[in-house]
């Protein structure tokens, strides 16, 4: 399915002056509104190759119809995504979900859709099929060396699978740890899970990086051998300069300070990126900015503070990308929105007034201080969105042209309704 661009342009068209008229009302109100488009535009966000049909939960799975059954068809699907708001142009592969069966012709193809291919997933919470060793207990963390050598071979392997994609960087989530208490030595799953890192992180080229992604707990409900920022943060400074933490925002315990996590590991410099979603309790998966978009522009309100402080490229310097789970959604629409919302958060956290805020903290002027930040969180920035996206070639308004042009009628035309993409 190709979004045609004269299609996109009649789209625009109708909406233009109504648009024109909301753009040049808050961009009176924005100093640097050129800084904040420019930043806008280049901002890109990876989509997860495993969210592009409909997830499920224990519980129950209802398919949408039109799911991609192929990396080919989730890549037209990522393009389509970034033909109408032109801020999805990487995807982030999960193996052995998505084994490309000819590395050129993927790479051509997403090339084709204006797309890169970011960081590469490893998977060694599912035993496959055939597979000599079972991760029941674990991965990296295993007690058998037959068992972490296979997962550290895995992880190598996909390491091989981004280099042929031209990805940078690895991605590794472990669901290691333990359900019981006296199931497992926590030293000694620290030591076996770090000397494993240790054998991976050997075989990463030069202009690689490990995202080692922490999380607190599930599938084990009793420990997680990589459960906070912390025990990452102490892996990836053990491992070395090309590791770094990657912070998942459903991977936290309730009422967790995300935003102070994100300050002090770009602080240290060891801040890898995101994975980007929404919860009420426990690791949801739900439409970014869908539960609590405050804490979204908090976190940043402090990436933009702390990029700034250490002189980073916003749009190249950090892992951008999303990790949802779409069980009621329409699997395009919720990650449109997804993106709409970090873009939105993005933009708040560029117009907040920094100077006048660092006065009002030197001298505790708390009420002053709240003032400052929410005056840029209750500004409508969606015209500074939709205006970065129109400049780019984008749609005005992402959702709105996905359903005008009728995309997911013609993907089940194409498809048929029963089927059911690889993933999640
Ligand atoms: C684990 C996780 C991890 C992925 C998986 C699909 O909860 O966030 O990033 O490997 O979801
Ligand atoms: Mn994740």
């Amino acid at each position: 399915m190709q979004v045609e661009k004269y299609k996109l342009d009649g789209f625009n068209n109708d909406l233009l002056a109504d648009h024109k008229r909301r753009f040049e009302f808050v961009a009176a109100d924005v100093a640097n509104v050129d800084d904040v488009l420019q930043k806008l535009e280049a901002f890109q966000i990876a989509i997860p190759s495993w969210a592009l049909g409909t997830g499920g939960t224990r519980f129950g799975r209802f398919s949408g119809g039109g799911e991609p059954r192929s990396l080919e068809e989730k890549i037209e699907d990522v393009g389509v995504l970034h033909a109408l708001n032109k801020s999805s142009g990487a995807i982030s592969l999960h193996i052995p979900w998505d084994i490309p069966q000819n590395h050129q012709a993927i790479k051509t193809l997403a090339a084709q859709h204006g797309l890169r291919f970011d960081a590469m997933n490893s998977n060694t919470f599912q035993d496959q099929a055939g597979a000599p060793e079972s991760y029941k207990f674990g991965s990296l963390q295993h007690i058998d060396k037959a068992v972490r050598d296979q997962a550290i071979a895995h992880n190598i392997e996909v390491i091989k699978q981004g280099i042929e994609l031209g990805s940078k960087s690895l991605t590794v989530w472990l669901a290691d740890g333990s359900s019981f208490p006296g199931q497992l030595n926590f030293r000694g799953a620290f030591e076996r899970t770090l000397d494993s890192l240790k054998q991976i992180y050997a075989a990463l080229p030069d202009d690689w990086k490990l995202y080692l992604e922490y999380k607190c707990y599930e599938p084990n409900f009793y420990s997680t051998t990589v459960a906070d920022w912390g025990q990452s943060l102490l892996y990836v400074t053990k491992l070395g300069p090309k590791a770094y933490t990657l912070v998942d925002l459903g991977h936290h315990l309730p009422n967790a300070n995300i935003e102070q996590i994100v300050s002090l590991l770009l602080m240290e410099g060891r801040l890898a990126g995101f994975h980007f979603n929404d919860s009420k309790y426990g690791d949801d998966d739900l439409t970014v900015g869908s539960i609590n978009p405050y804490q979204l522009f908090l976190i940043f309100n402090e990436l933009v503070e702390g990029m700034d402080a250490r002189g980073m490229n916003h749009a190249t310097d950090l892992g951008w990308m999303i990790d949802a789970s779409h069980n009621l959604k329409d699997p395009i629409e919720d990650l449109l929105q997804s993106i709409q919302a970090i873009q939105i958060a993005y933009a708040q956290a560029l117009i907040v007034d920094k100077e006048a805020l660092v006065a009002a903290q030197k001298v505790n002027d708390v009420a002053l201080a709240q003032e400052i930040l929410q005056k840029a969180y209750r500004t409508d920035v969606r015209a500074l969105v939709s205006e970065a996206s129109l400049r780019a070639g984008g749609a005005i308004d992402p959702i709105g042209a996905y359903r005008k042009l009728q995309v997911r009628e013609n993907l089940i035309k194409e498809r048929g309704a029963k089927t059911v993409a690889t993933g999640l």
